[in-house]
């Protein structure tokens, strides 16, 4: 069961990315790659800045990669897609760096695509119908998104998940993710202070909003459903 759900959320995830085997599926050690931006590096100004981005994607981003691949090298874990690295060193304290590092490529490359420019607005179809039954309708959906992001105390992220067939929010601290709790995730607002603080300072709030409004890649969400 556990092993079925995995598989069909590491489908749904390269659908989803639309990065194409090379990027997320590895074989034979190759490098974990930093997968290009699904946008300009000005395309979700002036809601999130290219200064931001120029650090955020690469600086961050580009950092976690490379500390991956430094840590992976020579490991039994080289070469293995990022999802199966993630859930084999979950928990794991010898491979806490790991971990660390390879969750973050994966948050982030998740990260960019929950946004896009001229993002927003409402979702369609499936997803819609979905927000309505399991919080009351896409306001609610919205609100409960925006008080996990709110409340994540220190550095963390806020998901909107698929948990045994119920849309949910959860927040997690640092690297984690939904996936170390055997949760697919639909979408991915990162909350750490590097993601905001050259926009935004303190107003962590101000980002939320800026997401939700303005930035939001619903269909990313739905084609993660
Ligand atoms: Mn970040």
């Amino acid at each position: 069961m556990e092993r079925r759900r995995f598989i069909a959320v590491s489908a749904l995830g390269l659908a989803a990315f639309g990065l194409g085997s090379a990027s997320l599926v590895r074989a034979g050690g190759e490098a974990i790659a930093l997968p290009p931006l699904p946008f300009p590096p000005d395309g979700l100004e002036p809601h999130i800045s290219a200064r931001t981005l120029e650090f955020h994607y690469g600086k961050h981003h580009a950092a976690y990669v490379k500390n991956a691949n430094q840590l992976l090298g020579g490991t039994p874990l080289q070469g293995l897609d990022l999802e199966t690295i993630i859930r084999k060193s979950a928990g794991n304290k010898s491979r806490a760096a790991v971990f660390n590092n390879v969750a973050q490529v994966f948050n982030h490359t998740f990260y960019w695509n929950s946004m896009k420019p001229n993002g927003g607005g409402e979702p369609k179809g499936k997803l819609l119908e979905r927000l309505k039954s399991d919080f009351g309708g896409l306001d609610q959906a919205r609100a409960a998104l925006a008080e996990a992001a709110g409340s994540q105390f220190g550095s963390g992220w806020a998901w909107l998940v698929e948990d045994h067939d119920k849309l949910k929010v959860m927040r997690t601290a640092n690297a984690d993710n939904p996936l170390t709790h055997g949760i697919k995730p639909l979408l991915a607002l990162d909350v750490w202070e590097h993601a905001y603080y050259l926009d935004y300072q303190n107003r962590r709030a101000d980002y939320i909003r800026a997401f939700l409004d303005h930035l939001v890649n619903w269909e990313f969400a739905a084609a993660n459903l």
